[in-house]
């Protein structure tokens, strides 16, 4: 027999859980439909991303590397479900407590989506109804734990002024029919008056004469009288709950996707360079295996950016301004970029965040407009020493007017290898400035150029620890053998790569055991912007070695041995890795 059981705690803190699932689900349902950026545990994931400073941006990075975000994700689901699970057991005392904890996580989430770049009113919609079902769903699963035949009584009884008889209806029925099953309790219309009635689960709720004791022995009361708990009828319920967020969940999901973007991106026909790349020279790449190819492919590229969804900017809709301290400002659309002279160049980027040996780093051929041009066009204004870019989703960056201005490759890129720019890497157009850290000027899904001066604007990483300048260190890696490998004695290539972008590498020295540095032999580049590979013959003896690399660039500046972490402007010291050879 199930009733006059005292309803345990879990089963509050299940039903808490699973209305926050449902909450979350018809949330992400709705932001699908509307704007996903409006997704509330999207938006407080970006709160949090947003104040993010060096020291736990660098700890994220060097522990989850590109799962970051993921993990992000998933630790605001998890502190959502401890509260949700607090809300619940919260309830079952207090309906009103339960529902007043509901609407903090309302406000919470609708504070998080109102506070993101270019939110709109209406972002406020997927939080308010997600919160509103997630209330109701709460309310009709804690009715369906404390009663199975709620339900059938209720409805015959209901009466949301009168509470009391609601009462008496709801413990009557429960002692006369306590386990006819799931089957018989999910109505629709039972369900409806499920709000009201629930707030039998308060005490404080009963207004009015209670009917008289014989009509109500088991209303729920905070912790004094016991009534019936069904687990079947509440378990019937939490699965169709979590059912219901599941789905709303996927579909929600599958609406807010990219694939607008993704077909848009398609659509485009990329035009011919004016100026083309000159064919690679023969030798760029050893082809030796492990070692990473000299041009990474989209696919394998490292992605780094502060976005928990990717933008998803149409390019007929798309335009970049340049404005701020120039003679005349330009307002550019996509077709306009598309007819520019097109420049393309092989061009390495890399993050401030790469460890040394880390793998944010790749080279692509990237095609665009040169900004140089475009600037000179709209007539710099003296004393302007910053281009504070912003994208599409209000990061921004700010890059040094000098170094844009000095003749090498700056791009607003249209494409990567060959493909229109990636979703991902910031289609439909971004910036690409060979020899500085991304976060100072690699800009994705940019939409406006400010020109500037550093001592009057700040760009989005300044503020938490970053350097307001990045220019890229000179360092090297070795790709193979890998950390920790055990190896076969006899002859091995040592190989990797080395970059000092805009300056070029020019020898790369390997030693073993810290004996002496041997110069490693080093494969061909297009340019100075890209990274360089190289590899050593090494006849490895058994026993355990350590193997170090370091580089000296075009400019006769040999990588320190001083170890730096990422913070505030590049990590920097000498690769060194482990191998055992039998
Ligand atoms: N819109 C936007 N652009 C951005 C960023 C970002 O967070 N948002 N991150 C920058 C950083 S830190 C890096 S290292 C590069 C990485 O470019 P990728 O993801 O194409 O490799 O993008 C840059 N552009
Ligand atoms: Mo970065």
């Amino acid at each position: 027999m199930q009733r006059n059981n005292v309803v345990p705690a879990w089963a509050g803190a299940l039903a808490g859980v699973v209305a926050g699932a449902v909450a979350l689900g018809v949330a992400q349902l709705v932001a699908g439909l509307l704007n996903p950026k409006a997704f509330p545990v999207v938006a407080v994931g970006n709160v949090v991303v947003d104040n993010t400073p060096a020291w736990l941006k660098e700890f994220a990075i060097s522990t989850f590397g590109s799962n970051d975000k993921t993990v992000l994700i998933a630790g605001v689901l998890v502190v959502l479900a401890v509260v949700a699970a607090a809300i619940g057991v919260l309830a079952l005392r207090r309906l009103r407590y339960g529902l007043v904890g509901l609407g903090a996580f309302g406000v919470v989430g609708i504070a998080a989506v109102m506070t993101r770049p270019g939110a709109g009113v209406f972002d406020v919609v997927p939080t308010l109804v997600g919160v509103g079902v997630g209330a109701w769903a709460l309310t009709w699963l804690l009715a369906r734990a404390v009663g199975e035949s709620y339900g059938e009584a209720g409805e015959a009884s209901y009466d949301s002024s009168d509470a009391s008889s609601d009462a008496s209806a709801w413990g009557s029925a429960a002692s006369s029919a306590p386990d006819s099953g799931p089957a018989t309790s999910a109505a629709p219309a039972s369900v409806s008056s499920a709000p009201a009635s629930a707030g039998l689960l308060s005490d404080e709720s009963t207004p009015g004469e209670p009917a008289s004791e014989a009509e109500r022995p088991a209303v729920m009361r905070a912790g004094a009288e016991p009534y019936s708990f069904d687990r079947r009828r509440l378990l019937g319920g939490v699965a169709g709950g979590v059912a219901a967020a599941g789905v709303a969940t996927v579909v929600g999901r599958l609406l807010g996707g990219s694939q607008e973007a993704e077909s848009a991106r398609v659509a485009v026909a990329l035009p011919k360079p004016a100026v083309p790349v000159k064919p690679l020279p023969q030798g760029v790449d050893f082809g030796i295996n492990g070692l990473s190819p000299f041009v990474t492919k989209n696919r394998d590229f490292y992605r780094v950016d502060t976005a928990l969804i990717v933008p998803r900017v149409d390019p007929q809709q798309w335009k970049l301004r340049i404005h701020g301290m120039v003679d005349r400002p330009i307002e550019l659309t996509y077709a306009d970029l598309l007819k520019r002279p097109l420049t393309e160049e092989y061009v390495t980027l890399t993050c401030v965040s790469n460890e040394v040996g880390g793998e944010y780093i790749g080279n692509a051929r990237w095609l665009g407009a040169r900004m140089a041009d475009l600037l000179r066009e709209a007539g710099l204004q003296p004393g302007a020493d910053m281009l504070l870019s912003t994208s599409d989703d209000g990061f921004t960056a700010g890059t040094p007017v000098d170094v844009v201005m000095d003749g090498r490759d700056a791009l607003f890129a249209i494409a990567m290898n060959g493909q229109v720019l990636p979703v991902e890497h910031g289609f439909p157009v971004r910036q690409v400035v060979p020899g500085l850290y991304g976060y100072v000027s690699a800009t994705k899904w940019v939409v406006d150029l400010k020109v500037t001066r550093f001592d009057q604007d700040e760009a989005y990483w300044t503020p938490r620890g970053w350097s307001a300048k990045g220019p890229i260190k000179t360092e090297s890696r070795i790709d193979v053998p890998k950390d920790g490998a055990s190896l076969t004695a006899g002859r091995t290539a040592i190989a990797g790569v080395a970059w000092a972008q805009h300056t070029g590498i020019d020898a790369v020295e390997v030693r073993v055991d810290r004996g002496e540095w041997r110069q490693a032999k080093l494969a061909q580049v297009p340019g100075p912007d890209t990274w360089r590979q190289w590899s050593l013959e090494w006849d490895a003896t058994s026993g355990q070695h350590t193997i170090e690399v370091r580089a000296t660039d075009a400019a006769g500046h040999t990588q320190t041995e001083q170890q730096a972490p990422p913070a505030p402007d590049g990590a920097s010291g000498w690769h060194s890795i482990q191998v055992k050879v039998a």
